[in-house]
């Protein structure tokens, strides 16, 4: 009876440390966003294992207090044991079912995740929100692979990427989210909650990283056979590392100094690989798959 009184909790807490430990995890937060989902996950966690261990005691001091056979107690229906099953099963969860949405809400009300249409405008032009809002990112969603667009926004670029977002740290960066086929959502706990790519509407979140590092993210949707193998990466850098970085990336790719990558060149531009894929620098011009161009820092 002890050894099943005691596998709740542990069971419990060991989940508990194996979420801390991975890297790509609500509680690894990294970002304003993440740090407040990762307080609430805290505060909702250590508050479910108090119920659970309260309950645990309740059950224990039954078992071993109880005295007399049930014909002697006064059952349920005629009012014995009512102010429990009224205090227990409806006052606290109804208190703390309460607490948790409204600090969800707020959580919400703070760092917001919304449809494009119906906050970029006001019927009156774009509104005050909207302004701040511009899209400086657009994040497409493909089967199987992440779309970067550079847009000319703030970050004042225009490039495309694939799988791996680059962002400067310590401001919030405006990812318009959309996806060309079916349902994705994008999900990078270290930096915030999740959000879906929904077929004719487009979405937005802001999201800021705190510090530099690289998090890993994943499609939080299923979306097909290789659903699986949808992750990213976000690489959040100093601006100085930022800039160099979109420098790098609007030259053309490196030029093949080997034989051997001459020869491939060649077998890829006169092969089909160039209807689908990207080479900056090259005929290769397809938008369907990922851009493949590696730079000359990177090569
Ligand atoms: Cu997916």
């Amino acid at each position: 009876m002890h050894r099943i009184l005691l596998s709740v909790p542990v069971s419990s807490a060991f989940l508990l440390l194996s979420a801390c430990t991975s890297l790509q995890s609500t509680f690894n937060a990294h970002g304003p966003a993440a740090h407040g989902i990762a307080d609430l996950s805290w505060f909702m966690t250590i508050l479910f294992l108090a119920v659970t261990l309260i309950m645990w005691v309740l059950l224990v001091v039954a078992f071993t207090k109880r005295r007399g056979s049930l014909a002697e107690h006064v059952p349920i229906d005629i009012g014995g044991g009512q102010v429990w099953i009224a205090i227990g099963g409806l006052a606290v969860p109804l208190l703390i079912l309460t607490v948790i949405f409204v600090l969800g809400l707020q959580l919400l009300a703070d760092f917001p995740i919304h449809g494009v249409s119906g906050e970029m405008h006001d019927g009156m032009g774009m509104s005050a929100r909207a302004a701040v809002s511009k899209p400086e990112i657009r994040l497409g969603g493909h089967q199987w692979w992440w779309e970067v667009q550079y847009l000319n926004g703030a970050l004042d670029q225009q490039f495309t990427t694939a799988n791996e977002i680059h962002i400067p740290a310590h401001r919030p960066i405006n990812i318009e989210l959309e996806t060309a086929d079916v349902m994705h959502s994008f999900w990078v706990p270290s930096l915030h909650g999740k959000v879906d790519l929904i077929p004719g509407f487009p979405n937005f979140i802001r999201v800021e990283a705190s510090e530099a590092g690289a998090f890993k993210g994943q499609c939080a949707e299923f979306c097909g056979a290789q659903h699986a193998h949808m992750g990213l990466l976000v690489v959040a850098e100093e601006p100085d590392d930022f800039e160099a970085w979109v420098a790098n990336q609007r030259s053309p790719g490196a030029e093949p100094t080997t034989n051997t990558a001459l020869a491939g060149r060649q077998i890829f531009l006169a092969g089909p690989c160039s209807l689908c894929h990207q080479i900056r620098g090259t005929l290769a011009g397809g938008h369907v798959a990922p851009d493949l161009t590696l730079s000359e820092a990177a090569g």
